[in-house]
């Protein structure tokens, strides 16, 4: 076996989020991209509390070769949006409801309310699942393989509806 099979695939979307207590509302980002089969990096860049590391990371995040970052933060959220002052990949922003979030409308505006010019695709508070997704959606305009898996994953949506269907069907049958 060559050296190169052993080498972990050089990772193609950045999960970050600004503190520990962020992780398990973004865990399911990763979740998705695993079962995508999309190699990931993931770790904490806190936009108050290590400015410097999240001006190293955004400025860095192309040139290491990732394609797309998911970037979560809650209250005072200004994580997603300023990594993405710093690069010109896309940038999606998940609104965590976190201890200092009042009602996690202040992380969703913090990082919905963009100003012209530099986009952050928010998606719905405590949405990661979402923004694991999206990143899939947005490499699989180039990769057949990531498409197919994105297309059997609707499938699989469908069908988990379609049996509800029928077990609703079959209980109203029962209540005749
Ligand atoms: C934000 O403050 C973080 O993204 C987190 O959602 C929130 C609270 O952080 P901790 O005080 O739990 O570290 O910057």
């Amino acid at each position: 076996m060559s050296d190169s099979a052993n080498t972990p695939a050089t990772p193609l979307v950045g999960i970050i989020m600004g503190s520990q207590s962020d992780l398990k509302v973004m865990e399911p980002a990763a979740e998705i991209l695993e079962q995508m089969g999309i190699p990931f990096e993931l770790t904490i860049v806190s936009a108050h509390r290590t400015p410097h590391r999240m001006v190293e990371y955004a400025e860095n995040a192309r040139k290491k070769g990732l394609k797309v970052i998911i970037a979560g933060a809650g209250g005072a959220a200004h994580l997603p949006g300023m990594v993405a002052s710093l690069t010109t990949l896309p940038v999606i922003g998940v609104p965590v409801r976190s201890s200092n979030s009042i009602d996690g409308w202040d992380s969703i505006l913090s990082i919905l309310q963009m100003p012209g010019g530099v986009p952050v695709a928010t998606v719905a508070l405590n949405g990661a699942q979402n923004a694991g997704l999206l990143a899939a959606q947005i490499l699989a305009t180039s990769n057949v393989a990531i498409t197919d898996r994105l297309e059997k994953y609707r499938t699989s949506l469908r069908e988990k509806v379609m049996r509800s269907v029928e077990e609703l069907r079959r209980g109203d049958r029962e209540d005749d």
